[in-house]
């Protein structure tokens, strides 16, 4: 039989891994501590409230806290198992930054006993689960820490990478497979006894560094995809062919399935961690990295379009549709249709910039210096636009194909209103 987790168990970093997974975790009748370093975070928790907007987490946290099953704290607490899902960020040079990741292991190691259990879930380069021993290691020299080969260990340190998509996380957080690798093959049945309790998909064993890269290679593998989708875009808009129905064409073939171009690649994964393959091998990630390139580009491009449009008008008023980083969400980070609204307002500093999207309520502080743009609800920025440029495909965007579109000069970036 299988071992399933019994006991205590602490998440570190309270966001859009960390809460789901704590919810999903204490919904199955285990105690859990979510711990952040941002109080507000933490009272929020504490209250039943969840900081951000994901479908069907709200109801989830509430009812969670309710039963007492889920608690928050900014104290690393001691527990039977930890679960690591605090931010990697890159740094200028475009390597990881694993300093969140090396704070949260030295919280946990003063609280570790011998038998507890230590995953990574943060997207990270190969060989950060063996740095998270060794840091551990390095201030509990009292413990066994484990080592391949070696069948012995007081702590079972291994990597769980989260795979879930915002905006379906927690659909996906219960029905996608896991890959669990371990330090040592022990370590990754351990911890493999945690998402037990909750995964309904296969969960799959391997060792820490194949996890960390199948990670990797999972976002690099969409990012080269839409890049593709976007290379494409750039090439039918330079061509006059209508890029929407090239694709609608080409994937009726059986085996093709091209991806949709957008204004470019956000988020804060798929734009980041591409870069943790490039920089573990520079000289032979040479796909992935032009991938980057060519995602990081289109911002630029989408907004010379939307230039080149303006200048057919003597005055014209712009109205740029949604400034998230996709649909349905109200995530801001690395959203390219932020960048293309900048470009446009440094560009056209003369022209009136209407912008609207229903998750955003206050002008992003990227934005704020520009003395032409504004914030305003979609339907009035709409009214009085002579150029609708839809940079993200919100559901109620949709709607306004229909009704309000007509006689204006339309840059559908998405496709949505086709
Ligand atoms: N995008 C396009 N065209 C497409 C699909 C996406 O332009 O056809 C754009 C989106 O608008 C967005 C960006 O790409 O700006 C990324 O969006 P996404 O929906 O592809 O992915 P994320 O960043 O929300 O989540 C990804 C997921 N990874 C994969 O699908 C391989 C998710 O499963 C990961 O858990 C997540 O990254 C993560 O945290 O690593």
């Amino acid at each position: 039989m299988s071992e399933v987790f019994k006991g205590r168990l602490a998440i570190i970093g309270m966001g859009y891994i960390g809460l789901p997974t704590a919810v999903a975790i204490a919904t199955r009748g285990i105690d859990v501590i979510g711990v952040d370093i941002n109080p507000s975070t933490v009272a929020a928790i504490a209250r039943g409230e969840v900081p951000f907007v994901e479908p069907d987490l709200a109801v989830a946290v509430s009812g969670a806290v309710a039963m007492g099953r889920l608690t928050a704290t900014t104290e690393t607490p001691e527990a039977d198992a930890f679960i690591i899902a605090v931010p990697t960020p890159f740094n200028e040079d475009r390597t990881a930054n694993l300093s969140y990741v090396k704070a949260a292991a030295e919280q946990i190691a003063p609280r570790l006993k011998p038998g507890n259990i230590v995953v990574l879930e943060s997207t990270s380069p190969p060989g950060t689960t063996e740095k998270v021993g060794r840091w551990i290691g390095a201030l509990r020299p009292d413990l066994r820490m484990p080592r391949n080969g070696d069948a012995i260990a007081d702590v079972f340190v291994a990597h769980c990478p989260e795979r879930v998509l915002p905006g379906r996380i927690m659909i996906e957080i219960v029905t996608n497979d896991r890959v669990v690798g371990g330090l040592t093959p022990r370590c990754a049945e351990k911890a493999a006894s945690i998402y037990r309790l909750f995964a309904q998909g296969e969960i799959l064993l391997t060792d820490a560094a194949s996890a960390e890269m199948a990670k990797l290679s999972e976002n690099a593998y969409r990012d080269v995809n839409i890049a593709f989708a976007n290379e494409l875009s750039a090439i039918c808009e330079s061509l006059h062919i209508d890029i929407w129905e090239v694709i609608r064409l080409a994937n009726r073939h059986p085996r093709v399935g091209i991806l949709s171009p957008g204004p470019g690649v956000g988020g804060h994964c798929i734009p980041v961690d591409p870069w943790f393959i490039v920089s573990a091998a520079p000289e032979l990630a040479r796909l992935i990295r032009t991938a980057r390139d060519v995602n990081d580009r289109r911002p630029h491009d989408v907004a010379a379009q939307v230039v080149a449009k303006a200048e057919r008008f003597r005055s014209p008023t712009i109205a740029c549709l949604g400034l998230t980083f996709k649909a349905n969400v109200d995530d801001a980070r690395e959203s390219p249709a932020i960048e293309v609204v900048s470009l446009i307002a440094k560009a056209l500093p003369e022209v009136e910039i209407l912008v609207a999207d229903p998750y955003v309520s206050t002008m992003p502080e990227l934005l704020k210096g520009y003395g032409n743009l504004r914030l305003e609800n979609a339907h009035e920025a709409v009214e009085r636009a002579d150029i609708v440029v839809l940079l993200v495909e919100h559901e109620p965007f949709r709607a306004l194909r229909h009704t309000r579109l007509g006689g204006k000069v339309i840059y559908d970036t998405r496709g949505a209103w086709r």
